[in-house]
């Protein structure tokens, strides 16, 4: 946990979110900015700043794996969804926790932007 991480408030209760999932490893809720009708974030519990610095494989896949189940549980697995990871500056990168869009409910263009 990191003192000051906003994503390691919302897990602490600190900030209010609108949650859709919990497990022991992992945090689902709603962005406050969606670029899609549905938009989560998918958020390990532990503080992991991004990508780069990741190195527990087994909470990767844990993350991923609550990732489908909560697309599965909003409706959207069938039609189709997109995962984005932004990591860095060039991606964009705004919260250093690291976090997974979970994006569905409209249809995407590729590449993306
Ligand atoms: P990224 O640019 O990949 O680091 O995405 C960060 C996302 O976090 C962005 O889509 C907006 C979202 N976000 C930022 N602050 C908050 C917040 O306080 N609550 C929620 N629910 N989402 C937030």
């Amino acid at each position: 946990m990191s003192a000051d991480c906003l994503f390691c408030r919302i897990v602490r209760g600190e900030i209010p979110a609108k949650l859709v999932a919990e497990s022991d490893d992992c945090v689902a809720f709603r962005d406050i900015d969606p670029k899609a009708p549905t938009h989560l974030l998918v958020i390990p519990r532990a503080h992991v700043a991004s990508l780069n610095e990741a190195t527990d494989e087994a909470l990767l896949g844990k993350v991923m794996r609550f990732a489908a189940d909560v697309a599965r549980q909003e409706g959207i697995a069938d039609s189709g969804w997109r995962t984005v990871v932004n990591t860095g500056p060039d991606a964009q990168q705004s919260v250093f926790h690291l976090h997974v869009h979970v994006m569905g409910g409209r249809k995407f263009h590729w590449p993306p932007g």
